[in-house]
């Protein structure tokens, strides 16, 4: 892999190389005499070098396609060109079922501003208030979130203002977004936004209390409905699901997020610092799950009932994963022995290039290049590391909110409850991140673009490569086949344990099928370049 590291690195300029260095590195784990391993240091959340193609996405996105996208009464507007709201419209596949015809959804909707030449020139707040206004009129929502594009920063419209005076005129809550694209260096800085609007616009307004057992879901987006076979296990656990962030969410679910006793984040990268918020303010601790991948899902359940600690709520977590593993293990029977051995690389986002990790050892396939687009060292290397996390101009552009205990809402028995765990050896706020997992030697790639990419699959040919749409025919024309990560495909649900049943069946499908034995042109010599070269095959 030191080989291949320099292969990858060997095509860039001398300034471009320094950089990529860092991003690019070889999971090698050192163990001290004590026997504590060490991972590599990994260069992450910092800018995309201009000119290659990367598979980031921008703030924009991040706040309003990723957190606010899945909330089905909110009215979003994009306050920008069309291309952004149009982009963002329905393509990330987050799905929403409100319990009937009556309820809102405004999902379906395209809200934006559609600012024009003389919008940029003369300022578009005019153009903002007036949509607010008309689209209030049509839909008479709770609540209207604008989101700011790249050129509404560059002209200066102020879209907090707007809102206020809009929030004023109407009686709704009517909240602004800075989420520029350019804002920060990814779509995380979006996340980040958009979280923290939400943590002081929404969360806190309504104190109605929760019954027992009750948790928030923070960093479940529900796309392709995994949400909803999480919320059925919960569910059948007698588990009290007081508000996902965002996944199948509504806005009142927000507002009364603060009175869950636990938070479970699924998706550390875009919303742990939303936890720790709500921990400093209204007291609920909160753990690490995921729910991608049976045993995943089985240790994630029996982590919330040893939070509770309650005889009763033990055994119902116990008699749903009973009922959910033989079809598990039949599947599993099925599809490992075909799928076994076969290598997979994952390049996706902030969180699924480790989540996914757990499937494909189900499958007995091996993860033998991952890396995310946009987390940071954190996800990669564990929360140890943060104390040592340079914050760097970019970062410092995005606001950090600082939170106290709020003397009224501040909960101490809850407080109470997690201290008296910690001493039982109940750990809270616990992740390794990525690297950990991942075998010895298998390459980390942060922010990896097309040229690494490329290089990586010519010279391993991978027997799966998972990416997103961008990456995906680029990928298939090579002769791998690439699953998206992302929309997963149309598949999906992936989650919980139908969710992985359902994942083994198509990764069988893919990794099995003939065709990309047959993708060689008959014009084309056999030893020609995609084909594996002998010294790098495994
Ligand atoms: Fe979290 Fe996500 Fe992801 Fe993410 Fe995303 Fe997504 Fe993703 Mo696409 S919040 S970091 S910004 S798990 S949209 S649902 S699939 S890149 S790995
Ligand atoms: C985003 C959304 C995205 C893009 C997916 C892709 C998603 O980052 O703006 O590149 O295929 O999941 O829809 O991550």
């Amino acid at each position: 892999s030191e080989s291949l590291r320099d292969d990858l690195l060997d095509a860039y300029p001398k300034k471009t190389r320094r950089k990529r260095e860092k991003q690019v590195v070889v999971n090698h784990k050192q163990a001290d005499e004590s026997g504590l391993v060490s991972l590599p240091v990994i260069g992450a959340n910092t800018r995309t070098i201009p000119g290659v193609i990367t598979q980031r996405g921008c703030s924009y996105a991040g706040c309003k396609g990723v957190i606010l996208g899945p909330t089905r009464d909110i009215v979003n507007i994009t306050h920008g060109p069309i291309g952004c709201g149009f982009y963002s419209w329905l393509t990330r596949r987050n799905q929403t079922l409100a319990p009937t015809d009556e309820h809102d959804n405004f999902m379906p909707y395209c809200f934006s501003t559609d600012m024009q030449d003389e919008n940029i020139i003369f300022g578009g707040e005019k153009k903002l208030a007036k949509a607010i206004e008309e689209a209030y009129e049509l839909f008479k929502p709770k609540a209207i979130a604008v989101f700011s594009t790249c050129p509404v920063g560059l002209i200066g419209d102020d879209v907090h203002q707007v809102a206020a005076e809009m929030k004023e005129k109407l009686g709704i809550n009517v909240f602004g977004f800075s989420c520029e694209g350019y804002k920060g260096v990814s779509q995380s800085a979006g996340h980040h936004i958009a979280n923290n609007q939400i943590f002081k616009h929404v969360v806190g307004e309504d104190d109605t209390k929760r019954g027992k057992w009750s948790i928030n879901l923070l960093g479940e987006y529900n796309i392709g409905g995994d949400a909803f076979l999480i919320e059925d296990l919960l569910q059948r656990c007698g588990i009290d699901l007081v508000a996902t962030f965002s996944g199948n969410s509504t806005y009142d679910q927000f507002a009364n997020s603060h009175m869950a006793q636990l938070n479970c984040v699924m998706c550390h990268r875009s919303i742990n610092y939303v936890a720790d918020m709500m921990e400093k303010k209204y007291g609920p601790p909160w753990i690490k799950v995921n729910f991608i991948g049976a045993k995943a899902t089985a240790k994630s359940l029996r982590k919330i009932a040893e939070y509770f600690d309650d005889q009763e709520l033990t055994e119902k977590v116990e008699a749903v994963i009973s009922e959910e593993y033989p079809a598990v293990f039949e599947a599993q029977k099925t599809y490992k022995p075909r799928c076994e051995g076969k290598r997979a690389m994952l390049f996706v986002g902030g969180s699924r290039a480790h989540h996914y990790q757990e499937l494909f050892a189900e499958l007995g396939m091996k993860t033998i290049a991952a890396g995310y687009e946009f987390a940071h060292r954190d996800d990669y290397e564990g929360r140890d590391v943060l104390p040592d996390i340079k914050v760097d101009a970019d970062s410092r552009n995005i606001e950090e909110l600082h939170v106290d205990a709020d003397p009224d809402h501040y909960r101490g028995d809850d407080r109470a409850k997690a201290i008296e765990r910690e001493r039982a050896g109940y750990k809270f706020k616990e992740y390794d991140g990525l690297m950990a997992d991942m075998p010895e030697k298998a390459l980390v790639i942060d922010d990896i673009n097309h040229h690494e990419s490329e290089e990586l699959i010519r010279r391993m040919k991978p027997d799966l490569f998972c990416a997103g749409i961008k990456e995906k025919y680029a990928v298939q024309k090579m002769g791998v086949p690439c699953k998206q990560l992302h929309s997963y495909d149309y598949g999906g649900p992936y989650a919980g344990f139908q969710g992985a049943i359902n994942f083994y069946k198509e990764i069988d499908r893919m990794v099995n099928a003939k065709v990309w034995s047959m993708i060689q042109p008959p014009w084309s010599d056999q030893a020609d370049q995609n084909a594996p070269s002998s010294s790098s095959v495994r």
